[in-house]
């Protein structure tokens, strides 16, 4: 169907936060005054909420439709979740009218506050003596592999002097942060012993960390090499297995001070990739995360410290990957830092119809661009000169960036 242009120039506007309605409205010429009062009825969401009782299901139902929502509740007591439909005003008026009843008190605003977080992009990411402001620019996170056998190719075993020639241009290139890691996590890769990993991660974290002036990340899941890192001058501990592989690692990291990123991994590397499984993909990696943002917590790190990966192609079908990049802005639901790591990972590879992994850079920049358009704050690369770019690129148009 095609639709002629009419004499009245109809169109539909995109406008994906507040903000950016509120500039539209102000095009039209209301009163100024009007603008913010009307933006909020301009952005529509869908609130998932876990876990909530039939009454109380009943009772968001009731709000939502007085406010002119409308809620989605499940028929039987053993159903799963509640999604309010509507705008955010009529999200905000349904949770205000029911925060003084004292049993939905804590609902209401549990619900605005996840609003809250959802809008707000500030705060800073603390890695030491370095703070990476949220919300300017996205991070970007140079992969440093000192290995022999990571899946992309670039490992460089533990030759110093290569990881600091690498490390140099990789910085020169853009990179802000760079990630050591010393074992491969690639499907099916054995487990290095830690008296191997300690050999190859902490004389470079060392040379790294005296030379170079940014935050140096350790990608292990071991808590004795994360420590090794961390008395070396590393100051961001980064585990794929979300703090639960080895118990002693949240209360490591916390002894340092140090940040985190909490790694979502159904399985381990051995496994993963054998049956990746999910009833409700986004669900369960959301309440994994919360679940590895409790574990640190617990040990004393600041939530605001704990950065959370939904963990691209670990245990996961090439759709769920997809998925879970597209769906990536829900991980902001939580007022948490967010990185990915899309990287020359397989699943590009193979939409790409097999190509190795040194041919996926235009690949990962897809992938890339997308990822901060979707609410990423730092991005893992390998190939940094071309993703500082791409990063730069798309932070101008997601951030209304201007020289
Ligand atoms: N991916 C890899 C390793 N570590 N850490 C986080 N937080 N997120 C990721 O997506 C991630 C990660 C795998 O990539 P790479 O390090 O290049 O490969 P290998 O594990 O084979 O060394």
């Amino acid at each position: 169907m095609t639709c002629l242009p009419t004499a009245y120039g109809v169109r539909i506007l995109t406008a994906p936060d507040a903000d950016a309605v509120a500039r539209e409205l102000a095009r039209t010429g209301c009163a100024p005054e009007d603008v913010y009062a009307l933006a909020s009825h301009g952005v529509w969401l869908l609130v998932r909420l876990e876990r909530a009782t039939i009454a109380v299901a009943q009772q968001l139902r009731r709000a939502m439709r007085d406010a002119g929502g409308e809620a989605a509740i499940p028929c039987a007591a053993d159903a799963g979740g509640v999604v309010l439909l509507g705008t955010e005003a009529q999200v905000r008026q349904a949770a205000a009218r029911l925060a003084p009843d004292p049993a939905l008190a804590a609902i209401a605003s549990a619900i605005m506050k996840t609003m809250r977080c959802y809008d707000a992009r500030g705060g800073e990411l603390r890695c030491g003596p370095y703070r990476l402001p949220l919300g300017a620019k996205t991070w970007v996170m140079g992969i440093l592999n000192v290995t022999p056998d990571s899946f992309s190719g670039d490992g460089i075993g533990g030759d110093i002097d290569a990881a600091l020639r690498q490390a140099e241009q990789m910085l020169t290139e853009g990179a802000d942060l760079l990630d050591v890691g010393g074992e491969s996590t690639r499907p099916g890769a054995r487990e290095v012993p830690v008296a191997e990993e300690l050999r190859r991660v902490t004389p470079v974290v060392q040379a790294l960390a005296t030379r170079f002036p940014v935050p140096i990340s350790v990608d292990t899941y071991k808590s004795e090499v994360a420590r090794a890192a961390l008395d070396t001058g590393a100051t961001l501990v980064n585990d794929i297995s979300g703090l639960r592989f080895d118990p002693a690692m949240a209360r490591t990291a916390a002894e340092y001070h140090a940040a985190v990123v909490v790694m979502h991994i159904q399985g381990t590397p051995r496994t993963m990739q054998l049956h990746p499984h999910y009833d409700d993909l986004m669900t369960e990696i959301c309440a994994s995360l919360q679940e590895s943002t409790a574990l640190a917590m617990a040990a004393g790190i600041p939530p605001e410290q704990v950065v959370l990966d939904p963990g691209f192609g670990f245990g996961k079908t090439l759709e769920n990957n997809l998925e879970l990049l597209r769906r990536l802005r829900e991980l902001r639901s939580f007022g948490q830092p967010v990185l990915i790591g899309t990287s020359r990972k397989s699943s590009i590879g193979k939409i790409l119809g097999d190509l190795p992994p040194e041919e996926r850079v235009e690949g990962t920049a897809a992938t890339v661009a997308l990822a901060i358009a979707h609410g990423a704050d730092i991005v893992r690369v390998h190939d940094v000169k071309a993703m500082a770019r791409v990063a730069k690129v798309a932070d101008a148009v997601e951030r209304n960036y201007a020289e």
